[in-house]
Formats: C-alpha cells, structure tokens, sequence
C-alpha cells in the first residue's frame, strides 16, 4: 500500500457545508485510487457518542473521541476525513497535538479546513430546521445562536463564500486535493 495517513478536520458552523466537503472529498481520493474515511460529528453521536449532547464538557469529549479515532485511521494508512463543528480552539488543538509531525512530507498529518460561512447564510439554508428551532429558544446553546464558535487562529486551509456563494462541492474538494499533493499526500 502506497498510501501515507494524515487527518483533514473539517470545523464550522452547522449548515457551512462541512459534510458537503467531507463527502465530495471522500469521492474525489477514491477516484484517485486513495483510502479515506468521513468521520461525520452528527453521525457518529448516533453511535460512537450517543452519550454525549451539546454542553461545552460534552462537546469536549466528542471532538477528542473522534480525534482518537481518526489518529488510528490516519496510522492505518488512510486520509481520515473529520467534519464536526469542533466550536473550541483548546479541543481542536489537543487534536491536532494528538498528530505527529511528518518528517518525511516536512508537513503535519494534521490538516484543518475552516468553513468560514457567514452565519447568515449558514442560517438562511436552514437544512434540517435547527437554527429556527434554536432562535425560537426549542433548543438550547446552539452554537451560532448562544453558544460560541471560536474561529481557527492556525487553519491551513480557509473556504470562503464569494458574494454571498459558496465553492461547489467539487470546487471546495479540488481545493484541498491539491493542497494534498502539494504537501507529498496524493
Ligand atoms: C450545534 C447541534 C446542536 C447544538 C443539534 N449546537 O448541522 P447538523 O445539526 O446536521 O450538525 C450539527 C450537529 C453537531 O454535531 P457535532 O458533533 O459536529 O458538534 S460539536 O463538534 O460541537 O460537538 C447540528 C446538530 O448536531 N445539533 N444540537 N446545540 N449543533
């Protein structure tokens, strides 16, 4: 297998499209003959997390879970694609410290992808209805809403709407394709 692992977190507001990412992404390494794995936030509370909800101890324990997980993807081999919101810097951190520098790429196998979305428009999507239920006050702490979102200071990689459009999803994927080959990964 000629294929080095490394971890791509995805962080965002809910409705950035994170998953959009993380699913056009998976497509376009698979194309290329490349392994990856999608570690999707809202997925894996169904399973992995199912004891855990949306207080800050809770979403602690969430990102390091995945991050654990997807630091064993990554030595597997594989391009472990994570996509939560991570809101905290201090959690997406310990992630990224979890990672190993790679001496052989001279670049970290730690990867982190901004979705940096207006709220507005991330608001006006609306997919699953959550934002109108938090603004309502049916849910409480979303984040975006009151709960915080602490955007990266340390982000490799940062996409951007342009008037008000988001990249397509192959655009968005292209992106860090070729950021990863850059980097010695594909
Ligand atoms: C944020 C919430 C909340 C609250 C439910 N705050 O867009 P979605 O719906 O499909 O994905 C969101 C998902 C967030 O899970 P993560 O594991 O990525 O969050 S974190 O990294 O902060 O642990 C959203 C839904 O769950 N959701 N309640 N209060 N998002």
């Amino acid at each position: 297998l000629n294929q080095k692992g490394c971890v791509v977190w995805i962080t965002g507001l809910s409705g950035s499209g994170k998953s959009t990412l993380a699913c056009s992404l998976s497509r376009e390494l698979y194309t290329r003959g490349k392994l990856s794995y999608v570690l999707d936030g809202d997925n894996l509370r169904h399973g992995l997390n199912k004891d855990l909800g949306f207080k800050a101890e809770d979403r602690t324990e969430n990102i390091r879970r995945v991050g654990e997980v997807a630091k064993l993807f990554a030595d597997a081999g594989l391009i472990c694609i994570a996509s939560l919101i991570s809101p905290y810097r201090k959690d997406r951190d310990a992630c990224r410290a979890m990672l190993p520098d790679n001496n052989f790429v001279e670049a970290s196998s730690f990867w982190m992808v901004y979705m940096n979305m207006p709220l507005a428009l991330c608001e006006q999507r609306d997919a699953k209805g959550l934002y109108k239920l938090a603004r309502a006050g049916k849910i409480k702490g979303f984040t975006g809403i009151d709960d915080p979102y602490e955007p990266p200071l340390n982000c490799e990689m940062e996409i951007n709407e342009k008037d008000g459009v988001c990249p397509t999803p192959g655009a968005m994927a292209g992106e860090v394709v070729s950021y990863l080959e850059e980097k010695g990964y594909l």
